[in-house]
């Protein structure tokens, strides 16, 4: 594939979001197994008192998930994993909240853009039947994610000949499937998948060599917040992770990630001023 022309802003329904400086996409799991937070927020009231703390912190996106997609979880119908999100959903949408919904489902995508989601997070990258149509369908801005398998399996001895050739050539297809079903260039952003079918050193390769993802014009949005690489790096649990996930989310917006998804709003975005104010720059 050749390199394209760089998209500048994600165009998420009636929203453009500007991404020449880096944005910060807050994570609120309204789910009682997620592998950091899970269970903190499963009450839709208290999912909603952190996702307003989130974005009172400078969160520019407010990401929603009713189902955990850590190593080893089980799937959750969809009719559980909406009543878990539309509340919070449409109740941010209404506080005028960049709201993205994290399903792999076209029945909640649905559902969740019509509640007043502008943004389809989805870790299959529209794989499921009628997904893309699901999507076109709506102007949502899209996040595609690579992931080796399913959750329940996919850290059984993942093996790949290149990781970043295999994950960019994977995105640049399902990009290409959804500009091909009528989702414009400026509606798409791509993810490497950080943890989902990959080792430490998988992980590392994908986020050292970023820049490879870049070249393919679509944004870059990164996830390494509280995961197990940072574990394997530091020694440290999740929760004791938080150092260990700025610097992740420095390193990924070093090597050209437009967008960073964290747990730890706040702390982000203190140390990107300080990244800024000293001419931090992007690859
Ligand atoms: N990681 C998780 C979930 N969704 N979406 C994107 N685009 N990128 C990611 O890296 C990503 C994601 C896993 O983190 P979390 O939501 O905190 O955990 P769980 O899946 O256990 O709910």
């Amino acid at each position: 594939m050749t390199d394209a022309t760089p998209v500048t802003h994600w165009v998420c329904g009636r929203t453009r979001l500007d991404l020449t400086s880096p944005r910060v996409m807050g994570v609120v799991n309204v789910t009682p197994d997620s592998f950091f937070d899970g269970g903190h927020h499963f009450d839709p009231e208290r999912a909603l008192d952190h996702a307003r703390r989130l974005r009172a912190e400078g969160a520019d996106i407010i990401d929603v998930g009713g189902e955990s997609t850590r190593p080893g979880a089980m799937p959750v119908p969809p009719d559980v994993e909406l009543a878990r999100v539309l509340p919070v959903v449409a109740a941010l949408a209404e506080e005028g909240v960049l709201v993205s919904i994290d399903t792999t489902k076209p029945e909640v995508m649905r559902e969740a853009v019509t509640a007043g989601a502008a943004i389809v997070n989805d870790v299959r990258a529209l794989c499921a039947a009628d997904a893309v149509a699901t999507v076109a369908r709506t102007g949502a801005g899209v996040c595609l994610m690579h992931m080796r398998g399913e959750p329940r399996t996919m850290q059984e001895d993942p093996v790949y000949g290149d990781v970043v050739r295999t994950v960019r050539d994977f995105l640049s297809a399902r990009a290409a499937e959804c500009e091909a079903m009528g989702i414009v260039r400026e509606r798409i952003v791509i993810d490497p998948g950080i943890g989902f079918g990959k080792t430490v050193a998988h992980n590392l390769a994908l986020l050292r060599r970023l820049g490879d993802l870049a070249t393919t014009g679509y944004p870059v949005l990164v996830g390494v917040s509280r995961k197990s690489t940072l574990g394997a790096l530091s020694g440290q649990p999740p929760a004791d992770r938080l150092p260990a996930s700025i610097a992740g989310a420095l390193a990924a917006i070093a090597r050209g990630a437009r967008i960073v998804r964290v747990h730890d709003v706040r702390a982000t975005v203190d140390a990107l001023r300080v990244w800024r104010a000293v001419g931090g720059s992007v690859t």
